[in-house]
């Protein structure tokens, strides 16, 4: 049966959603934004529990090798739908939650099947050696800056051709906008390092006008992590000021673009020791983390307004 004691596959997580799905028809509605390159559904769930709640939108696995991002997200779900604890009950029944537990489906079952370190999505470049581009590089938000991302095909950083050359970027884009208006906050669940990134990516030195803002609402969320007892520090910041330039990801366009005004990147654990293939074992203290740290932040943006 599913469970947060390992990893699982592809499918095994496809099965949990439908099971979700199944057992809280009442809260729960699938969505599909669109196709993967190789042709797969790229699906989410809504959930919501009464109608005039703001949305939070919340991608995880752009980046295949992250497993740990999809491990957490599935168990957030099951906290949001299961959970009796009041705080959780009071985050999942008042905020209306947009999920794509795993968007790079096709890097992700390559993850799996082939090679454990693959980053990109599996669209052939012009070079036949090197397929795949950065799917958060290649949003159409300062796309060509050249510090923030690569314009060759073997980097793990590679742009794509075009902003939107990867289908997967494309359908996420198109689906968000059509939902835009009702979500606050927008978050993408990343691995690893330990960081609660803001935009923007593209510049060190500009700074959103709401910074301060996004600032308060991140030490809530590290503070609540630190909580939790493990000992697990995070760093929060911009992420061009606290880690590196990243230009074309999907919190800056989301920022930029669709006028989300609070997003965040979350650097799961661990801080380089394990990196991608964090051991099993951190699987259930992450999730924990994670979910205080949710509570916090969607506490915290409350008190702006
Ligand atoms: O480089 C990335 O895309 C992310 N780090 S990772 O090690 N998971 O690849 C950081 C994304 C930063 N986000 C923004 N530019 N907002
Ligand atoms: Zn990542």
């Amino acid at each position: 049966s599913f469970g947060w004691d390992r990893y699982h596959s592809y499918e095994s997580i496809q099965k949990f959603i439908d099971g979700i799905i199944e057992d809280h028809k009442d809260v729960v509605t699938p969505f599909i934004i669109g196709k993967s390159y190789e042709g797969r559904d790229i699906r989410g769930i809504k959930i919501s529990y009464k109608p005039g709640n703001r949305g939070i939108f919340l991608e995880s696995n752009i980046h295949a090798r992250e497993w740990i991002t999809s491990a957490t997200c599935t168990f957030f779900i099951n906290e949001l739908l299961n959970s009796k604890n009041p705080e959780i009950r009071n985050i999942a029944e008042n905020v209306d939650w947009y999920i794509i537990p795993v968007f790079n489906v096709d890097g992700f079952i390559h993850s799996h099947e082939k090679d454990r370190m693959w980053r990109k999505t599996r669209q052939p470049t012009t070079n036949p050696k090197c397929p795949g581009t950065d799917p958060n590089r290649n949003f159409d938000t300062h796309w060509s800056s050249d510090e923030g991302s690569s314009g060759n095909p073997c980097d793990e950083t590679f742009r794509g051709a075009a902003p939107f050359s990867e289908p997967e970027c494309k359908a996420l884009s198109d689906y968000v906008r059509s939902i835009k208006d009702n979500i606050g906050v927008y978050l993408a669940y990343h691995s690893y390092g330990q960081y609660i990134l803001s935009p923007y990516g593209h510049s060190k030195t500009e700074f959103p006008e709401n910074y301060d803002d996004m600032l308060q609402i991140a030490k809530a969320s590290y503070d609540a992590i630190l909580d939790q007892g493990y000992g697990t520090k995070y760093r929060y910041g911009s992420t061009a000021s606290v880690l590196y330039v990243a230009s074309g990801s999907s919190v800056d366009y989301a920022y930029n673009e669709l006028d989300i005004k609070i997003g965040y990147t979350f650097e799961f654990r661990d801080q380089g020791r394990y990196g991608f293939v964090l051991p099993s074992i951190n699987i259930l203290p992450n999730c924990q983390e994670t979910v205080a740290a949710m509570i916090a932040l969607v506490k915290e943006s409350k008190s702006l307004g």
